[in-house]
């Protein structure tokens, strides 16, 4: 996995040259690089090759999903949304860049990421690329990305229109689980594989992205700033609704580990020691505490 990473790493600093002017894309390429765990990218060029396809097809696709993370996360920490110091280890977008130019930069990324899959998808089939567009701009607009951080902020300030258990659910799938959705489906879509395989990986990515976000919930209150690289116990400060929050630790654990029971029964089938190895790792250290 280390081996993909440096490759993902590689093409991320190919495809996003500092160009005039020089402010806008220095301000994007500030968090891109800096190191995150690269798990979209990874889960995209994975399943591409486990279903068949040659991996440098999915690289600007893989790289493409790494930026609609960045730019969420750099639209996150702004002081109008979760206003966090600190992203990655380092200090946050707008501490550096100043909030207009955070502002642009994820702007700028998440338009940038759509340009890349048009302009080096070389090898796949217009037929492809639409539908890779397609995807893209259904899960990070207001069926996706959007909606489950509307939703979070509006539950921030009280504001319940479901039942906790269904408003934390639609916030953990639409904020967390709709990359790693996005991540597989562009994936097998680039393997030319069938609905029902897409279905079959989309099924596997909404519990990894529910087991994540149980995971990064357990995390706000059991880790440290050296961990995580970000602001730790924000969730409980703030008397968010968090796995945590509304089930308490440990039922929060048990159905993180149910979830990553149920991730691995779904590609047994495949052989893939990637994506098993994303599982053991999140699997492992929860299973520690
Ligand atoms: C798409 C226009 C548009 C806006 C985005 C701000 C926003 C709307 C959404 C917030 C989404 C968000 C920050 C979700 C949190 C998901 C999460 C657990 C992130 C941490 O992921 P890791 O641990 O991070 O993979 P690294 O740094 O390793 O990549």
């Amino acid at each position: 996995m280390k081996e993909l990473i440096r490759k993902v790493d590689e093409k991320l600093d190919e495809y996003m040259q500092i160009t005039y002017p020089e402010d806008i894309f220095k301000a994007m390429k500030y968090t891109l690089m800096l190191p995150g765990k690269r798990l979209r990218p990874i889960m995209c060029l994975e399943t591409a090759r486990v279903l068949g396809a040659d991996i440098e097809l999915a690289f600007p696709a893989a790289c493409a999903l790494e930026m609609l993370h960045v730019q969420s996360l750099i639209h996150d920490d702004l002081p109008c949304m979760d206003n966090d110091d600190f992203r990655r280890g380092k200090p946050s977008n707008h501490k550096v860049f100043g909030e207009a130019n955070a502002v642009l930069a994820g702007d700028a990324l998440l338009t940038f990421a759509p340009q890349l899959i048009i302009e080096k998808s070389k090898g796949l089939s217009s037929e492809q690329i639409v539908r890779l567009l397609h995807e893209y701009t259904k899960f990070a607009g207001a069926y996706g990305l959007i909606a489950g951080q509307v939703v979070d902020i509006e539950s921030e300030g009280g504001k319940l229109v479901k039942s906790p258990s269904e408003t934390l659910d639609f916030i953990h799938i639409n904020k967390t689980a709709v990359l790693f959705r996005l991540a597989v489906r562009m994936g097998a879509i680039i393997a030319n594989a069938s609905d029902e395989i897409i279905e079959k990986f989309d099924n596997f990515a909404k519990k990894f992205g529910l087991a994540f976000q149980i995971y990064d919930d357990i995390m706000d209150e059991i880790s440290t700033f050296e961990e995580l690289g970000k602001t730790v116990g924000k969730d409980k400060n703030s008397g968010k609704l968090t796995y945590v929050s509304l089930y308490g630790l440990d039922v929060a654990k048990n159905r993180f580990r149910v979830l990553i029971k149920e991730c691995y029964a779904i590609i047994e089938e495949y052989d893939s020691s990637i994506l098993k190895e994303i599982l053991d790792k999140l699997n492992g250290r929860i299973g520690s505490i």
